[in-house]
């Protein structure tokens, strides 16, 4: 179904709605009998969003990307994040994430295709089997994670819209809703946040629209309710709370490469032979890490994902296009 406004609301999810505040009366409700003081921000971040998109992940899926490293702890996860929409310490996004209403939601389709169009999160969801993908995530900061995110390629999105021989790029745009996102009150960033890859970047394989992690919804704070996720790059190619896609014929505007251009490229793949100009690329600290248990391990070029898309920059020098 395509819809023209984003509050347009299925009836069958009006009822699903009422359901769950209902079960989180009821929830609140026990936690208060049992002698506890509240239920956690995290449950209500894992349960803020509707049943369509939980019975969708109750469905079977397939893993179809592992790695023997271990899963970092779901606590590490969601309780350090970057999210500067939320404020700009790592503990803001999971403290004030269930502002945001992560339904109803649509996303905005434009530019260089033959069939633009607005959809219902729901139907955008809808046509594919949901995959795990275990992937090595690397923040520029020279932090890590392993994270199981659910979702699907985005190469399948963008292939139902059909885009035209002229679409050379992709942008995507988050929310912007001070109401919902309280740092976006503040004008000393230039949101909406914004970022891009090249069309053949997009279609590799590798790059993947998570809707969940850990076998569940995608906690508001970690991008819910769609979020991008593009392992061989630095964390902040991954944006989240996805509203708009648009496929282009120049290389888009980014954030971080609008607010510092020479400390982050458009490029941004994860190599530890071109430091930040402030700090080393050779490392990372692997989450959970600690002053005295730093658990320091090597970076890998492309971040371990060599293999699958060298090939995508194989006459460029990679420390002109950083
Ligand atoms: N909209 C938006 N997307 C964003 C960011 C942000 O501040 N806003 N931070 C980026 C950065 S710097 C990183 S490291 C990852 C962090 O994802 P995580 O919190 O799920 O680990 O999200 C990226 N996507
Ligand atoms: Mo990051």
């Amino acid at each position: 179904m395509i819809i023209g406004k984003s509050n347009d609301i299925l009836s069958s999810e009006i009822t699903s709605e009422s359901i769950y505040v209902n079960r989180r009366q009821l929830l609140a409700a026990s936690t208060a009998a049992l002698g506890l003081s509240a239920i956690p921000s995290l449950t209500q971040a894992a349960t803020s969003s509707t049943s369509w998109l939980t019975t969708k992940i109750s469905q079977p899926w397939k893993t179809t990307i592992t790695t023997d490293e271990s899963v970092t702890p779901w606590e590490d996860a969601t309780q350090y994040n970057n999210f500067y929409e939320f404020g700009f310490g790592k503990s803001d996004p999971a403290k004030y994430a269930d502002r945001l209403k992560t339904e109803p939601w649509s996303i905005e389709i434009s530019g260089e295709v033959s069939k633009p169009g607005t959809l219902h999160l729901e139907d955008l969801v809808a046509p594919n089997q949901l995959e795990e993908r275990i992937y090595r995530f690397r923040c520029v900061e020279a932090w890590s994670m392993v994270v199981p995110w659910l979702g699907f390629s985005l190469a399948d999105l963008l292939k139902r819209f059909e885009p035209t021989a002229d679409a050379r790029f992709v942008q995507f745009e988050t929310l912007f809703d001070p109401k919902q996102f309280p740092a976006q009150k503040s004008s000393s960033f230039p949101w909406p946040y914004m970022e891009g890859l090249r069309i053949d970047e997009a279609m590799n394989p590798l790059a993947f629209m998570a809707v969940g992690m850990y076998g569940k919804v995608l906690p508001n704070q970690n991008g819910a309710p769609i979020r991008l996720v593009v392992p061989w790059k630095y964390g902040f190619k991954s944006i989240k709370s996805i509203v708009k896609i648009r496929l282009v014929k120049e290389m888009p505007k980014t954030t971080w490469n609008m607010l510092q251009a020479s400390e982050y490229g458009f490029y941004a793949n994860v190599n530890p032979e071109v430091d930040h100009p402030r700090w080393s690329q050779k490392t990372e600290r692997r989450l959970p890490s600690s002053l005295f248990t730093p658990n320091r391990i090597p970076t890998l070029k492309f971040n371990g994902y060599e293999e699958q898309v060298a090939y995508l920059y194989k006459d460029m020098d990679l420390r002109k296009f950083y």
